[in-house]
């Protein structure tokens, strides 16, 4: 799959980009039905609230399960990466989905993923692209991500580690800069059903609100990242930084609806 120039164009001027409908409701359906037995396992790759049991993000979903094991491989996600990067030796770096149960899930705060990369694990360059597909339908009520639209455009903004405010530990950036994007460039949280897919870059400032709401979303996001700006600190466990560098081959378009992955 090839993103075409408007859509290029606006992912270079915005930072993020949406692809509605880019998977189908049964391909969603095979993701969504893998998770129960996942979010059931008692693993260190199972992130839990910091206010309750329930799990936040779960990761490491492609070494866990058949299933993932092609998400992270679809062209669909692949390609479109290789193409932005102008680079076909990408790596998995993160493969997780974040849930936000109704009631109770918890927010993410200000960041941008770069530096959480860069300050745990050594990474150079701000080169990764985190691609998500929603699996819940995602609306303004049941936290969705917000963008500071164009906040990747003048390089990485300062952060602090805020090992506080949710079970994860994450680098987060300051009310004052955030405030300062915001006046720049505005803010946009893309919603949409299941299904739908966001690609954004590694020093693209975003965060999530809790979700108060009687409606779950969970949302599958894929971390890839240049064979060639690989970590270079190993502190963080496997599923946090996978350190597997072999590069991803995409399978066929298909590769969700074969069989054997239905089981
Ligand atoms: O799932 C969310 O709401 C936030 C996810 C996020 O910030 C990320 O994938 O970097």
């Amino acid at each position: 799959m090839r993103l075409k120039p408007e859509q290029l164009d606006r992912f270079q001027r915005d930072g993020f980009l949406t692809l509605p409908g880019l998977f189908s409701a049964k391909e969603v359906a095979l993701m969504r039905a893998r998770l129960p037995r996942l979010f059931a396992e008692r693993v260190p790759e199972n992130f839990r609230e910091k206010a309750s049991d329930v799990v936040r993000t779960a990761m490491g979903l492609h070494l866990r399960d058949d299933v993932y094991a092609r998400v992270v491989r679809h062209p669909r996600l692949v390609d479109p990466a290789m193409q932005i990067l102008g680079d076909d030796r990408l790596y998995v770096q993160q493969a997780k989905v974040n849930a936000k149960e109704a009631f109770t899930g918890e927010q993410w705060q200000w960041h941008y993923d770069f530096a959480t990369h860069h300050h745990e694990d050594g990474v150079k360059k701000p080169l990764a692209l985190n691609l998500h597909i929603f699996l819940d339908e995602v609306t303004e009520f049941n936290g969705p991500l917000i963008f500071i639209r164009g906040s990747h455009r003048n390089g990485p903004a300062p952060t602090a580690l805020d090992l506080v405010s949710t079970s994860y530990p994450l680098w987060t950036v300051g009310n004052d800069t955030v405030a300062r994007l915001v006046a720049e460039g505005g803010m946009e949280a893309p919603k949409g059903p299941p299904g739908t897919a966001l690609i954004f870059g590694d020093i693209m400032v975003h965060g999530s609100p809790a979700n108060m709401s009687p409606h779950p979303r969970s949302i599958f996001s894929l971390i890839l990242n240049p064979v060639g700006n690989a970590q270079t600190r190993f502190k963080r466990p496997d599923h946090q930084h996978h350190r597997d560098f072999t590069p991803v081959t995409p399978l066929g378009d298909d590769c969700l609806a074969m069989e054997s992955a239905a089981a």
